[in-house]
């Protein structure tokens, strides 16, 4: 089992898709074990694109993350870093599959609605950058015997 962050960016909250975006992990079975709204700081953005600083696009990107509120999320279950980034689809909303997040919702390669961590230690480090410890509730979930086959050691 895994947990991811994910990001609803500023043009999710702004576009009013925070709610859909949201229902498709649940749909999926997975589970929001963290959520609030933020604004992201110059300094938070700056460390959370750090992999980007020499890119053509890192400044209007940490302007972007910046310029509204975002909702991050920590998003747990069984493969949930992969499963998360399928969902989401390609980065460029053009060419994200139908289907996708980004491939229902959007066409720009900057304002692309969602991000989510690409690795286990992506996701450990962005979980700590975004989250402190007690505003993660891993809870049991009475549904989890029928999102998983829970009849082996493993849920599968
Ligand atoms: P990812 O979000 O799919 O992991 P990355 O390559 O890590 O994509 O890029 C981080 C973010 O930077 C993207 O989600 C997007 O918002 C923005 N971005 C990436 N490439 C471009 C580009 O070529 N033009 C404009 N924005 C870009
Ligand atoms: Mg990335």
């Amino acid at each position: 089992m895994e947990t991811t962050l994910i990001i609803l960016k500023p043009d999710a909250v702004q576009r009013g898709l925070m709610g859909r975006i949201i229902s498709r992990f649940e749909d999926k079975g997975l589970q929001i074990i963290g959520m609030k709204m933020m604004r992201i700081s110059d300094d938070l953005a700056a460390e959370h694109y750090a992999m980007h600083k020499d890119k053509p696009f890192y400044h209007g990107l940490v302007s972007f993350m910046t310029s509204s509120p975002v909702v991050v999320m920590a998003v747990h279950g069984k493969g949930a870093i992969a499963v998360c980034r399928k969902m989401m689809g390609a980065t460029f909303g053009a060419d994200a599959e139908p289907g996708s997040i980004r491939g229902d919702f959007g066409v720009s390669n900057s304002f692309n609605l969602i991000h989510g961590s690409d690795s286990p230690k992506a996701a450990e480090e962005e979980l700590h950058r975004f989250f402190t410890e007690d505003e993660l509730h891993p809870y049991g979930r009475a549904i989890d015997s029928w999102v998983y086959d829970m009849s082996g050691e493993q849920p599968e």
